[in-house]
This record gives C-alpha cells, structure tokens and sequence, in this order.
C-alpha cells in the first residue's frame, strides 16, 4: 500500500513534468481538463408511461452531460461508481476516441480493465490527439448504455466553444471552410419497458428468441409513448409529463446540428420537416459538403448536418417536426418510428437549453378526431411529417460521401497499398445445447476472461508469438487477433443469416478509425472479391455498417471491408455495436503489438500497472 502511494506520486510528479516540457516544445501547452462522473442508479420514465425502470446515470442527468475539449488537450475523465443500489459493476468508453498510447483508458472490461464495482472508482486520462467533430461517451457493461451516454465534443480550438454571448454578439462559429451561428446536440436513444438488467437476462438465457425493438425512440432524453397519448392529451391526467425535446433557434440562421446516434438497437432515419440537412461531418472527419433530405444513422455513427432557418411566422407556433423512421428491421421502411419525434422551433430570443412542448403526433386518420374529442388545439398529423424512402437502400449515401480534404500522400499510399493482413470476421447467430442464444465468430464460442487482457500482458502472463496463429489469424492460446505496428490491415465483416433473418450490423473499431472499402452482396471470397474497391472516396470512420443481402449458398448475406492502419499499439475491440450482439458475442480483440505497449504509453503510470511492473 505504501509503495502504491509512492509510485502514485512518482506518477504525479512526471505528469507534471509532461507538461513542463510540452509548455516548451509547444506554442500552446495542452490543458488538463478534468471531469468527474458519478454513476448512480435510480428511476427513469423518460417517455411519459406510467411505471418508471431502475437505470444507471450519470451525475443524475439524462442524457448524460456533455463533455467538451479541444483538440491536443489531456481529458481526466474520473469514475465513481456508486451504483450501490442496483449494485452492479460498471465501466465507460469515450467512442471514436483514439487512445494513442493510453489503451488503459479504452473502458472495456476483459479487454483493457476490470469493470468498476460498486463503491469504486476508475480514472480515465487520455489526449485528444489529431483528432475533433462529434463524439460520445457511454458505459461498455451490459446494456447500461441505455441511459449512461453522453455526447463528447472536441472542437478545434477554444475559440470554437459555442457560448451564449457569441449568438448574441452574432459572432459566426468556423469549423474547417464551415461556418454557422450556433450549434445544437440530438442525441438518439431507444427505451424499454423492461429492466435492463431482465433484458440481459433474456438475451444472455435459453428464453432467447429474437430482438424486440425498443419501446420508444427518445431524442434528446425525451418523447411520448403512444399508448398514452389519449390520456396524455387531457391536461388534468398529463401529470408530469413534459413531451418532446425541443432544439430552439432563431430564424434566418444556420445551425451545425451534432446528431449522435446512441441508440443501441436500431438503425434509423432521421429528418427534420420543411429543412435540408448538409452533411459537413461523419464520426469525426469533415467531409464535403451533401445535402440530404434524410440522414441514415446507426448506433454509435455521428454526424454534423447545418440547416438553415427560414422566417419566422406570425400566428403559427413554428414548430417543424423531427421525424425518424425504422430502416432495415421489423417495419416498412418507408413509416415513422411510433414516437421517435421531436421539435424545431423558432424563437426569437436564443434558448440554446433544451426545452420540451407538448405537441403530440396524432395517427393520420383518427388524429383529428382525437384531437376534437380531448378539445386538443394543437397537434401534428403523421402524414405531416417529412417523408422516408419507402425502400430500404444498401449503402445509403454513402459512396457519394467525399472527405472535406483531398487525400495527401500518406493517406492515398494508404489506401492504395496492397494489405499486410486480411482478417475476416464471419459472425453466425447460433442457438446451442442449452439453448442459449450466441454469436460465434469465425465458429469460435464468445470467451468469458478471468482477468482482463491487459493486466494479463501486464504480468508477462502471456508471451506474444505471431507464428502461431490459426489461419484466419486467431491466437488459439490469447484468443485475439495478433497484427503488428505498422501493417495495412483490411477486416472482412461478413453477415450470415440468423433464424430467417439477414440484418444490419454497424461495426466498431476501437482504437483506429477506418476506411470503409469496399462491401457485397453474399459470401466474401478473398481470392474472387479481394481486389474490389467500391467505395471510391472513403472517409475516417469509427463505426461502418454491414448491410443485409440475399444470402447465398453458403448463407453469407452481405459484407464489408474496412482498413486501418496499426500505429497505435493496444488491445482494441471490434464489436458490433448493437449492444444485445455484443453482449451475445458479437465482438473480437485485435492485439497490436502488445511488446509496444510499454514504450508507447503516453503517460509514465498508470495506477493500475505501478502494481505489477512489467519493464
Ligand atoms: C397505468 O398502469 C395501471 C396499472 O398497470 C393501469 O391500470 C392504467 O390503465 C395505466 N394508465 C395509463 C394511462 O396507461
Ligand atoms: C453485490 O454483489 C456482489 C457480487 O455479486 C455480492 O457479493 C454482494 O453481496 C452484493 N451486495 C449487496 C449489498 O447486495
Ligand atoms: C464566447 O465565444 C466568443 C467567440 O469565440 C469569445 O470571444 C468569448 O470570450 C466567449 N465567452 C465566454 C464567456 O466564454
Ligand atoms: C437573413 O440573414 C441575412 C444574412 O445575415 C440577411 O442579409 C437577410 O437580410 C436576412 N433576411 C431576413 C428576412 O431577415
Ligand atoms: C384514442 O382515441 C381514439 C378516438 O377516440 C380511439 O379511436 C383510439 O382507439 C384511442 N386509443 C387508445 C390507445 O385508447
Ligand atoms: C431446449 O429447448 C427444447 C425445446 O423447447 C427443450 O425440449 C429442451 O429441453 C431444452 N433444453 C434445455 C437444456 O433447456
Ligand atoms: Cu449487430
């Protein structure tokens, strides 16, 4: 115990040191911003229904608060967990966050920690290196990211913080060529009437048998569930319940609105009534500029769109619905989700905090019936909200999506480069012995670690050869998948049918963001689609999906390709981020030259590590 302390302070002191000497290599020394997040559990009923459900939060806020940074700053992010009630283990993970030289900080347990009991806490600390845009924050155990996600903001640099005094000053925001006069978070979530640990429970038993969609979409923390709405349109039994959030601007402006896609299962479309979107940012990359009248949005993609506003308009309430629709699952595409609603408003007087309005979204037919009966005066009708495809569109967009840079040498020798490695992924929904329901990769059953790998490595518990590796690349003895500093590795995610099933499955990597390739229909066959490049502009991305196809012969429905480039030594998941595939399975360990790890750490101690020195 002493000597923790000593080397805790040791640690203190070359921390400091760190910065000292960044103060003088540099023209501006990176800050410490420091956060601390105190996970506790409590009751939610975010959609107006009439039971609440025990949840995890964070500082008691849903959504979760915003973290923002600038870009090259060193973020200590501190985790208490005091969930003592529902008295489970939790950990968080900053997405789309690189981590170079801090994979200790990465929050995935087995992986890169043990995840945190009850009464603990975990200190994450990490630069933000190279890297800015829209990103999140959400616990990596179990299915907690319901309710413990937050958007992570890294602007460019503290000039770029949005604040109240610069929309009143009218003073523009810049990010790269993009300007605009205000900035706005919509964040996307999906709610269940359901414990989330009875819903572990259920995909994790032999009671499995397929995925239930959410109850309610939420944007922002908020919506109204549908079977309510006749009783939630007589005031005097509305209770509490506030309606849908609400994303203020003034009119004749434009707005980067940061659209985060948290939500765990589905994969939605997104529009905003009576406004174009533009594209101008993708997992954290600008791109060129592209107008859409609909986003596509999976869980864990980001994206920046700016809209302008019109005028304002006398005796109306200026309210322009948000709509999102199911893609791909369960429901006709081309429909709206039941609640996943929200509002624009134009206000003339700047309220950049959320507000909510009662405005309920009444079905087409019976809508003004409804509304006549409860002698409700305000109200919008299904059929008045923007309009979805009513096909489903393999690849959206996506192909026509440019990164707002031309490549520069590096990255065009990167993507033209023949790859080191080729990993591919073939990941099947089985149903086994006893019932339970698990996904195997490459045929492989998911592992259940004693420790997590890093302490393992840590201890010199585990030596690293890589010329004992299956054939598809798989460490038999570590069960990871072994690449090396500096290869050109492509990873081949390939679909396969479950029950009747082919789905959707957005893929993430830690630690690397990627290039999305090239994707087919069917079965990948290196030696017959190994040279396919369709994807003619990639841009960096931390989370690429894999869309459904007819299955072939061999039931493959559907593949994609990504490619990273191994500059960061670690141990990096790459998962599905369909939180109920994860936590069946759906997930694999890529081990970058674990004998780096060491030298390559960013800061001299960690906490953890000071107690089992490995050098
Ligand atoms: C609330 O729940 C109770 C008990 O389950 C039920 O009887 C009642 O109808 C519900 N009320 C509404 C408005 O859904
Ligand atoms: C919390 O869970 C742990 C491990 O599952 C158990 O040992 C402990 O008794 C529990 N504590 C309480 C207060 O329920
Ligand atoms: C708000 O932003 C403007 C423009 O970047 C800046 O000049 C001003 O100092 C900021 N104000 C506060 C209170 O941070
Ligand atoms: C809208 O804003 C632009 C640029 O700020 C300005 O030139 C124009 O007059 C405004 N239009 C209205 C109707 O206020
Ligand atoms: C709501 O009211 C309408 C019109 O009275 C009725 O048709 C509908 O069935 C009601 N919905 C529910 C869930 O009670
Ligand atoms: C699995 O389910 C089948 C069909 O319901 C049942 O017959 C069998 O006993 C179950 N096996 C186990 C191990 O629960
Ligand atoms: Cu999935």
């Amino acid at each position: 115990m002493i000597r923790f302390h000593g080397l805790r302070q040791a640690g203190v002191f070359i921390w400091t040191l760190i910065y000292v000497i960044n103060q003088h290599i540099h023209v501006s020394a990176p800050t410490l911003r420091r956060f601390e997040l105190d996970i506790t559990s409590t009751f939610l009923n975010p959609d107006c229904q009439n039971s609440s459900y025990p949840v995890l939060l964070v500082n008691n806020q849903f959504p979760a608060p915003t973290l923002r940074v600038v870009k090259g700053d060193d973020v200590e992010v501190i985790i208490h967990n005091s969930a003592t009630t529902l008295n489970v283990s939790t950990s968080v993970h900053f997405h789309g966050i690189r981590q170079y030289g801090t994979v200790e900080s990465d929050g995935v347990p087995e992986v890169t920690q043990a995840a945190i009991p009850p009464g603990e806490t975990f200190i994450h600390r990490f630069r933000v290196v190279d890297q800015s845009g829209t990103y999140f924050y959400h616990a990596h155990v179990s299915f907690q990211d319901d309710t413990v996600q937050g958007a992570l903001i890294v602007y460019d640099d503290e000039k770029s913080f949005p604040n109240d005094s610069h929309e009143e000053n009218h003073q523009t925001l810049h990010d790269g060529p993009y300007q605009y006069d205000g900035e706005r978070i919509l964040q996307l979530s999906e709610w269940w009437h359901q414990e989330f640990l009875d819903r572990e429970a259920y995909y994790m038993g032999k009671d499995f048998i397929f995925d239930k969609g959410a109850n309610s979409i939420l944007i922002n923390g908020r919506t109204v569930h549908h079977d309510n709405y006749n009783s939630s349109l007589d005031i005097s039994t509305r209770g509490d319940c506030p309606g849908y959030s609400v994303l203020d601007v003034q009119p004749n402006k434009t707005y980067r609105i940061r659209v985060i896609g948290s939500q765990s299962f589905r994969t939605l479309g997104l529009a905003i009534g009576q406004h174009k979107m533009t594209i101008i940012e993708s997992d954290g990359q600008l791109t060129k500029p592209y107008e859409v009248d609909w986003l596509e949005i999976g869980p864990g993609q980001r994206f920046s769109v700016l809209i302008h506003t019109g005028d304002m308009k006398k005796d109306t309430d200026n309210l322009f619905p948000i709509s999102t629709s199911y893609r791909w699952r369960h429901r006709s595409p081309g429909g709206h989700s039941e609640n996943g609603f929200a509002y624009l408003r134009y206000s003339a007087i700047d309220q950049p905090e959320l507000q909510t309005v009662f405005k309920p979204v009444l079905p087409e037919r019976t809508g003004i019936e409804i509304a006549q009966e409860h002698e409700y005066p305000s109200y919008t009708l299904v059929n008045e909200l923007p309009a979805f495809p009513r096909k489903n569109l393999p690849d959206w967009f996506w192909r026509d999506i440019a990164p707002m840079n031309d490549y520069n040498e590096v990255e065009l020798k990167l993507l033209n480069a023949l790859p080191d490695r080729v990993i591919k992924l073939r990941s099947t929904s089985v149903k086994l012995e006893n019932n339970e329901t698990r996904y195997l990769m490459n045929g492989r059953m998911p592992v259940v670690r004693e420790q997590h790998i890093l302490a393992d490595l840590m201890q010199g518990r585990m030596s690293v050869s890589m010329a004992h590796l299956d054939e598809d690349g798989y460490a038999p003895d570590r069960h990871t998948f072994p690449i090396k500093k500096g290869e050109v590795v492509d990873i081949v995610l390939q679909n396969t049918q479950s029950g009747r099933n082919c789905l959707i499955h957005p893929w993430h990597t830690h630690g690397h963001s990627h290039y999305m390739i090239a994707s087919g229909l069917g079965e990948y066959i290196h030696t017959t689609h190994g040279d396919i490049r369709n994807y003619p502009t990639p841009i960096l991305r931390d989370v690429s999906m894999v869309y459904p196809s007819e299955p072939d012969e061999s039931g493959g429905c559907g593949w994609s390709k990504i490619r990273i480039y191994a500059d960061n030594p670690g141990l990096w998941a790459l998962h599905c981020h369909i939180t109920s595939h994860m936590v069946q399975g759906k997930m694999a360990v890529i081990e970058e030259s674990p004998e780096l790890i060491n030298s390559h750490k960013l800061y001299k101690y960690d906490t953890e590590w000071a107690i089992h020195p490995s050098n």
